[in-house]
């Protein structure tokens, strides 16, 4: 455990007077922060591999490049590694899990097979953590999605398989939400579109229509789980034509009542994402973010403080909608430390959402109403210099994380330790 460093303290109280001047009150602003939880992905730790060993490649259009050494090869490496991550982030958070990291104790159990039981062990480790999870029916690396299509088949047992996955899904989500006392979302994204010019448009979307709505047929106690469903602009070989994109998936959330999902990777490069959100919740209840950073065709590079990741942070806290949206990452690096990846992106979000948590709104409304546009843009300039490392560091010491390079030295030890003796 890092000693309290005095000039934190001293740096932390000259802060809050400047903030508190132009009236932002920071302590309200870290409690509120420190309820915030985000939903760490599995798969950053393995680089979407699961412990099937289906032998099936990733497929689905999705890619994850590098070869960094030390990646998880079972459960409890995997447990071990998150472990480490959580060390370094502040706040109580929650897993994401995917599907594909059931624990089958050797035995083969298809998809539409799985149970609750299959996730005892990582609902357990959460349990003990006092943390939340999250699921995910896994729509790729398996032979029957070998050709990139799933609930949208032309098959109609390929499409059963699929549709018969999610219910299973549905039911460990229910299960993990009971377990844990806190609602599962469960996310439903699929691979299946077309590499080229595609003739039957309407056909494919039709038969996800009627997969989806088999799926969630039974309804299940949303205190226990809600559904979210995903979708996404292109993949990898299926640049032309994506059965499931954001019109096709804003309308089924509408119409059905689901969660919608939006994924900060999946659109236009020139999309202003976080915009979308007060549009989406004018009709949905509930948005599931996965937050992630594009980098031209890749959706999924590890979240930094950028300019986007801050304006969808300041819209969740100007719009009052921490409490219908989800926050969730969805990245997967394996050029570098897969720990440090975790604790980079979580983080980044994080101070995000300080940042959103610590502008003057009050003052900034008055003067948009005003029409003073000027002292607007002023002002919003003027709060990128105001301390805010100062408050951030304090709420590290607060949470006995050490400050500054202390967290990298911290994995840099892990690694040296743990990670490099990994075959
Ligand atoms: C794929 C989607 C989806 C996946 C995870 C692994 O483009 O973003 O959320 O990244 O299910
Ligand atoms: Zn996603």
């Amino acid at each position: 455990m890092p000693s309290p460093n005095k000039n934190v303290d001293q740096a932390f109280a000259l802060a809050k007077e400047r903030y508190a001047a132009i009236g932002v009150d920071v302590d309200k602003a870290l409690e509120k922060l420190s309820a915030i939880p985000i939903s760490l992905h599995c798969w950053q730790g393995d680089d979407v591999g699961g412990f099937e060993n289906a032998g099936e490649g990733l497929g689905a259009g999705l890619a994850v490049t590098g070869n960094y050494p030390g990646k998880a090869r079972t459960a409890d490496e995997l447990r071990k590694d998150l472990d480490e991550a959580l060390s370094l982030i502040p706040g109580t958070h929650r897993l994401n899990l995917h599907a594909s990291y059931a624990e089958t104790g050797g035995k083969k159990v298809d998809r539409d097979a799985l149970e609750p039981a299959h996730f005892k062990n990582w609902i357990d480790w959460a349990k003990a953590k006092k943390m939340g999870m999250d699921f995910n029916p896994t729509y790729f690396s398996h032979p029957k999605a070998a050709d990139g299509w799933t609930l949208a088949h032309p098959d109609k047992g390929i499409r059963q398989f699929w549709i018969d996955h999610g219910i299973a899904c549905r039911k460990i989500g229910a299960a993990i939400g009971e377990a844990l006392g806190t609602t599962c979302v469960t996310n439903v994204w699929i691979p299946d579109g077309m590499k080229d010019q595609t003739v039957d448009r309407k056909g494919p979307r039709e038969r996800l229509m009627q997969s989806l709505d088999a799926m969630f047929e039974k309804p299940i106690d949303p205190r226990l789980n809600l559904d979210a469903v995903e979708g996404k602009l292109f993949g990898i070989g299926s640049e032309t034509y994506v059965v499931g994109m954001h019109e096709f998936y804003l309308g089924y959330a509408i119409t059905r009542k689901k969660v919608y999902t939006i994924d900060s990777g999946h659109f236009h490069p020139t999309e202003v994402v976080a915009d979308k959100l007060s549009q989406a919740l004018a009709y949905v209840d509930r948005v599931l973010m996965h937050v992630s950073r594009g980098v031209r065709w890749d959706s999924d590079h590890v979240v930094l403080l950028t300019d986007d990741i801050e304006l969808i942070a300041q819209e969740l806290v100007r719009g009052g909608y921490l409490d219908r949206v989800h926050i969730g990452l969805d990245f997967f690096d394996a050029s570098i430390n897969r720990v440090a990846a975790w604790v980079v992106g979580t983080r980044s979000m994080i101070k995000a959402l300080l940042l959103a948590l610590l502008e003057p709104i009050d003052e900034l409304r008055k003067l948009e109403a005003e029409g003073d546009y000027t002292s607007r843009m002023a002002l919003l300039e003027e709060s990128k210099t105001l301390p805010f490392g100062a408050v951030w560091d304090h709420y590290l010491q607060s949470k006995n994380i050490p400050i500054g390079r202390g967290w990298l030295d911290q994995v840099k030890k892990y690694e040296a330790e743990v990670l490099s003796k990994r075959g």
